[in-house]
């Protein structure tokens, strides 16, 4: 005869498996950037959180919000032969100064490296990083 007591830890343990597998799916959507195709975005907190701005174009002189506060940063620009689909970022206006942080045609950059986090001021696309 089957006692009901024994099936009832394996059934807990599976419930808890299950809802472990679900969470980590859904933490991993989340930090998907929602930026426009053909732009370059960047977000004044990390993981592409605070507020958003982005451009289609280059920018010499980032304004607020995101001027000396982007923390996170997405280049979902046109990528092909011959376009410049690169984004250089630079820590002051006019394309002046140390470039913070480049990126590739697609890429997504979550969270800063120290000295790059809040100094953003210009950027232009380019051909490479
Ligand atoms: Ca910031
Ligand atoms: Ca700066």
């Amino acid at each position: 005869m089957i006692n009901k007591h024994t099936h009832r830890p394996a059934a807990l343990l599976a419930a808890t498996l299950l809802a472990i597998g679900t969470a980590v799916t859904t933490s991993a959507a989340a930090q998907a950037a929602s930026c426009p195709s053909g732009q370059f975005c960047a977000w004044t907190d990390s993981n592409f959180g605070g507020q958003r701005t982005n451009w289609s174009g280059d920018d010499h002189d980032w304004e607020d919000p995101i001027q000396d506060n982007d923390s996170s940063w997405a280049n979902h620009g046109i990528s092909g032969p011959g376009i410049k689909d690169h984004v250089q970022v630079y820590e002051n206006p006019g394309l002046v100064g140390i470039g913070t942080v480049c990126l590739d045609p697609g890429q997504e950059i979550a969270t800063p490296s120290g000295w790059a986090n809040d100094s953003g001021d210009s950027h232009t696309w380019k051909m490479d990083c």
